[in-house]
């Protein structure tokens, strides 16, 4: 009884800024950060940290769209950041809170979802690619079409997410992966019903351990997950496609309904130290933004073409913009897959 007082105690002086530990609440993708590097910013700076995961950007979307939840750092997508902006649901960031933002490299500054960097400070980056199983697929895999092969009936993962879904089928049908052609999104959409009896599952997280386990021959998975898996088992290897794929840009945001606007700069500095980046690169996998860490990074990483693809590797890919108004088409497009 005691600590829930104390901890009842603690929430409301945090609200009013009182003398007492101070909360923030994080929102990020599932796996997506060194867990230590929370528990170490508590401990340095006297701040509680709640910290909850999502799968999709959409997700998270629809989450702090409803309300009730005051997360003061989130963790989106470039396309969806640009949303949150347009849509008025973000602070902009002060940069003299951040300094450690001049070791992020020039590349990722000023984006198109961004075009000041007023909003967001890039986290990681990567691509959607194939993972598959040398030893189950007759290799090498090179085209979107082989998760269209029935050679492969049930041994398909394919992502839980309908932007990355709908994209790479569109990019297998050799159009663009933002198309807003309601015919060119009509293929894509029997091309992904088609697909269906092949699928063994449409998965999140969980797709790692499944490929780690050899329970699937094949799955579309983001570029630091494949990083993971192929650590775990050497029979995995990860491929960009020849149509091309997604390039994607994580970063931090502060959404206008969080409580602590200080506090989360506070955080977004600390996530840029290079100590603290540089842990996250290595437990994730992914492709890191930050400067010095790029530098620190073991040569096993920094060789592998998974995580820093050369720019052959990437011609033919894309950034996702936001859909606007075809939101809605590529929403139904989605349900209609899933209830199939
Ligand atoms: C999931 C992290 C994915 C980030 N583990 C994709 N933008």
């Amino acid at each position: 009884m005691l600590l829930v007082l104390l901890t009842a105690f603690a929430g409301v002086s945090a609200g009013c800024g009182g003398e007492t530990q101070k909360t923030l609440k994080v929102y990020n993708w599932g796996d997506y950060i060194d867990k230590s590097v929370i528990d170490d910013f508590e401990k340095e700076y006297k701040i509680k940290v709640i910290y909850d995961e999502f799968a999709t950007n959409e997700d998270m979307y629809a989450k702090l769209k409803a309300g009730g939840s005051d997360y003061d750092v989130v963790i989106p997508s470039d396309y969806m950041i640009k949303r949150m902006i347009d849509e008025g649901m973000l602070q902009k960031i002060d940069m003299n809170n951040v300094p450690n933002y001049k070791y992020i490299d020039e590349r990722f500054k000023n984006l198109a979802y961004d075009p000041k960097n007023e909003y967001s400070i890039p986290y990681m980056w990567g691509t959607v690619g194939i993972i598959y199983n040398k030893k189950m697929v007759e290799g090498p895999v090179d085209s979107w079409k082989v998760l269209w092969d029935k050679k492969y009936s049930k041994q398909i993962l394919m992502l839980d997410s309908q932007r990355d879904s709908i994209g790479i089928t569109l990019k297998m049908l050799g159009y663009s992966l933002n198309s807003k052609e309601p015919k060119e999104l009509e293929e894509a959409e029997k091309m992904l019903i088609q697909q269906k009896p092949l699928v063994l599952a449409y998965v999140g997280d969980e797709v790692k351990d499944k490929m780690i386990g050899n329970e699937a021959a094949l799955a579309v998975v983001w570029s630091g997950d494949a990083v993971f898996m192929k650590r775990e088992n050497k029979d995995l290897e990860y491929v960009i496609p020849k149509e091309g794929s997604n390039v994607w840009f994580d970063a931090m945001v502060i959404p206008k309904a969080g409580k602590h606007p200080k506090e989360a700069e506070t955080f977004i500095n600390y996530m840029c130290r290079t100590d603290v980046a540089l842990k996250n690169a290595i437990a994730i996998g992914y492709s890191t933004p930050h400067t010095e860490v790029r530098k620190q990074l073991p040569t096993e990483l920094t060789t592998d073409r998974t995580v820093y693809p050369e720019k052959e590797d990437l011609k033919n890919s894309e950034v996702f913009e936001d859909l606007a108004e075809s939101l809605p088409v590529y929403d139904r497009i989605w349900t209609e897959i899933k209830s199939k």
